[in-house]
């Protein structure tokens, strides 16, 4: 269905920190007026200042502003904004709130409401996909009712299992099980976690896969259904399941192997009827085997290492099918160029257990050169806000090789200075360092094998 727009006039942006940056800067490429909405804590936020308008919300509270959805719905209708960019996290895979878009004739950027319902439970997304043929790991067939189901489902397919919540999300939600007297604390501890943090305890089971790559694959699906993928991203690399350090493209797949996930998640993004930018994970093993994990209807904090090897802007991709245009290039146009690695610099102290810091940006010197892009919302004498998730920065290094990248990314760190507030930057220099990740022998085991304990 094509919408009358050619493109938008004025676009608002329901997020915060560095990618409401990102969107205004796709926005103004695109010659889009940009709206931000903040909360009282954002007030002096950089994306305020640099978007063309800003309308405060609410208290620094995240149901008070960015999931306080009859504010933001108001300040668009009031700014005259056409469509509405939610981001990552928040509101980003709420088809609620895309559904109350929809009603007020805003145009929510992202899956259509029912796309992003279809695709919402982790349970029953792992189904449609095994029903069509997509390997998926070995689980429970639906949600399990009590714990001693679960424990009858994990004695067939054999610990170590991964207790999952079906509305879990950015990797929160799961439990790793080793054996059956674990069972029923694990149980109870999902269960407890997915209803405070989902507000659903629907919780489903698989079994755990050791020492294997996360390998997700980028797709986007315009209006007609043409889907096309721009390559895969290896995020292995992950604390307690929240992702530290990505790498495009991953640098232990064969061809074979990179074309098969590549047209497997294709083929399963066309035939279920996704729209839009989306993210198909899967699970790869030391002999080649994938398996299906999760959706992700929305855009990644990192999309940015894919951007840097096709040299496509997904957010401006994003504007564009949202007003039903076609993608700007053809599958046979997609080229993967060089290597990109992204390190997630977050208010964290890792000697102090990661533990999430608060503070004053003192002095903050970006790193730039050849290969280097720095995605951020800092500034010195930036108040770091308590109230919402760590991340301060993203440094993203591209090389013609990895070892390439690897070598500006070291560069680039040792540039990067911030003071004021602890930084992760340490812990990055380490595992850069380590002959376990230049050699590329990446796996979900990493974190353990330095030493740095890495499940929740
Ligand atoms: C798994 C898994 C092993 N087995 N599921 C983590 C975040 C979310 N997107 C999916 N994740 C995983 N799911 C099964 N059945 C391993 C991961 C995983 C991981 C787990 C522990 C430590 C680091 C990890 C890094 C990437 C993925």
């Amino acid at each position: 269905m094509r919408r009358p727009l050619l493109s938008f006039d004025k676009v608002l942006i329901a997020n915060r920190g560095e990618i409401a940056l990102r969107v205004v800067r796709a926005c103004r490429e695109m010659g889009i007026a940009s709206v931000v909405v903040y909360s009282e804590a954002d007030a002096h936020s950089l994306p305020v200042h640099l978007a063309d308008e800003a309308i405060c919300i609410g208290g620094p509270a995240p149901r008070d502003s960015y999931l306080n959805i009859p504010a933001i719905i108001s300040a668009a209708l009031i700014s005259g904004a056409q469509a509405i960019h939610p981001g990552y996290g928040f509101l980003s895979e709420d088809f609620d709130f895309a559904e109350v878009c929809k009603e007020h004739g805003l145009v929510f950027i992202g899956p259509p409401p029912e796309v992003l319902q279809r695709f919402h439970d982790k349970s029953e997304t792992r189904g449609a996909l095994r029903d069509i043929g997509v390997p998926v790991v070995p689980g429970s067939e639906g949600l399990l009712r009590t714990a001693s189901e679960a424990l009858r489902v994990a004695e067939a397919i054999g610990y170590p299992i991964m207790l999952k919540a079906r509305a879990g999300g950015g990797g929160r939600g799961m439990r790793r099980v080793s054996s059956p007297s674990e069972l029923q604390r694990m149980w109870e501890q999902a269960r407890a976690e997915a209803r405070s943090s989902f507000g659903d305890e629907g919780i489903y089971l698989e079994k755990n896969l050791e020492g294997v790559r996360h390998i997700e694959a980028q797709i986007l699906v315009d209006d007609a259904g043409a889907a096309v993928c721009l390559g895969e991203r290896d995020c292995s690399i992950q604390r307690r399941h929240q992702k530290i350090l990505e790498e495009a493209p991953s640098p232990t797949l064969s061809e074979e192997l990179r074309r098969s996930i590549a047209r497997t998640a294709t083929d399963a993004a066309a035939e279920l009827g996704y729209r839009g930018l989306g993210t198909f994970e899967f699970l790869v093993d030391r002999s080649g085997n994938f398996y299906f994990i999760e959706v992700n209807a929305r855009l990644q904090v990192e999309h940015t290492v894919t951007e840097c090897i096709t040299g496509i802007d997904l957010v401006k991709e994003q504007l564009r099918l949202a007003t039903g245009e076609p993608l700007s290039f053809s599958p046979e146009q997609v080229w993967i160029n060089g290597h990109a690695i992204e390190c997630r610099i977050n208010a964290e102290d890792p000697a102090n257990n990661f533990a999430p810091m608060a503070g004053t940006v003192q002095t903050y010197l970006a790193p730039s050169g050849p290969g280097i892009r720095i995605d951020s919302h800092l500034f010195p004498g930036y108040e770091v806000p308590a109230y919402y998730d760590s991340l301060l920065a993203k440094v993203i290094a591209w090389g013609r090789d990895r070892a390439e990248a690897i070598a500006r990314m070291q560069r680039a760190l040792d540039e990067l200075t911030i003071t004021g507030i602890v930084t992760n930057v340490a812990f990055h220099k380490r595992v850069l360092g380590s002959d376990i990740f230049r050699s590329g022998e990446v796996t979900t085991h990493l974190l353990d094998m330095l030493g740095v304990e890495a499940i929740a």
